[in-house]
């Protein structure tokens, strides 16, 4: 299979520029062979395929508010209205996408490995529509509501239109039930998520600027426990340099080829 891109060779790091035909280093193949536990961390940017604006692409910005001074508790009670607004605009514009060839292929991967472990940053709910079961949801479900005082689930319906809006039977406001920056993650499922990060033999980050943080240092993690760490992302990120092979391109183009070669792998007759 002829490279038709440029590739930096720096040690034991390879930054390979997608586009269409890939030979990737011998090592990453040996680890797509020999890995029993894989672990992948997505952001943002495996759903931008899919038209979900990103939070730090140009997109990134609503009402020239960014995410970080709308997710925020503060930011809801100074104005619940407003903070309704965005996620009330932001529900309209996921519930009128579906999943791209990325979320398929990180379906399909979870089949091909005993010990498989998908670890989102995003609240679309799009890789559950794809088919992925061993799902972490770092951030929360946009879908979901609840009680800021006693955080029990809301099932009724949020609108502005109607003036005041939804209180809990405790009297609480009523917000979506996504983590919002300066509140701490749901324990269990952030420690799953280190769990899985330092038994991973392979993991994939995918689609995130590797900012927001704890999530941030789940790849740094499983790298310090001798994973061999692949980057895929349209744009260079500070993981980029930290990884074992760094692939810039489109989630959705690049992923459905891994998993083709996965499979290949597997048929190959045992030498
Ligand atoms: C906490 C839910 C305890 C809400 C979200 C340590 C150091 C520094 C700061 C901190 C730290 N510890 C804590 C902090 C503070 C803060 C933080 O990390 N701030 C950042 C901004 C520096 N973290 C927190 O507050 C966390 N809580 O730590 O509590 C505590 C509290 C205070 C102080 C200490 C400890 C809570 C964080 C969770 C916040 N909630 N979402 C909602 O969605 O409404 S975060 C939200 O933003 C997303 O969930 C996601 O996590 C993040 C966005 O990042 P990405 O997903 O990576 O998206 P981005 O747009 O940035 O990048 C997309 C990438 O995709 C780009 O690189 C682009 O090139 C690429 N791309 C685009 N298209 C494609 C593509 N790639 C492939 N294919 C394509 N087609
Ligand atoms: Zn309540």
């Amino acid at each position: 299979m002829a490279i038709n891109k440029f590739l930096f060779h720096a040690g034991r790091k390879f930054r390979i520029l997608v586009s269409v035909m890939i030979e990737y280093p011998k090592e990453f193949i040996k680890m797509l062979k020999k890995a029993n536990s894989v672990a992948v961390l997505t952001g943002a940017g495996i759903s931008a395929e899919s038209g979900v604006p990103t939070f730090r692409g140009k997109d990134g910005i609503w009402k020239n508010f960014s995410a970080e001074e709308l997710a925020t508790v503060d930011a809801f009670m100074n104005n619940p209205e407003r903070v309704w607004e965005w996620y009330l605009w932001r529900r309209q514009v996921m519930s009128g996408v579906s999943p791209n060839p990325g979320h398929k292929a990180l379906a399909e991967m979870e089949k091909l490995f005993d010990d498989f472990t998908l670890i989102t940053q995003n609240v679309d709910g799009l890789h559950r529509q794809a088919g992925s079961n061993s799902i972490l949801e770092l951030h929360g479900n946009i879908s979901l509501n609840k009680c800021l005082e006693c955080s029990r689930p809301f099932a009724g319906e949020i609108s502005l239109e109607r003036g005041e809006l939804p209180k809990c039977e405790c009297g609480g406001k009523i917000r979506p039930d996504v983590v919002w920056f300066g509140e701490m993650l749901p324990r269990d499922i952030i420690n799953k998520a280190f769990m899985a990060s330092e038994r991973a033999e392979l993991f994939f980050s995918i689609g995130t600027s590797a900012l927001v943080h704890p999530a941030a240092s789940l790849p740094v993690t499983a790298r310090q426990s001798g994973a061999y760490l692949v980057e895929v992302n349209l744009d260079p990120t500070p993981l980029s340099g930290f990884a074992d092979l760094a692939i810039h391109g489109k989630a959705g183009e690049i992923l459905p080829g891994i998993v083709k070669l996965i499979n290949e792998l597997r048929d190959e007759p045992k030498k």
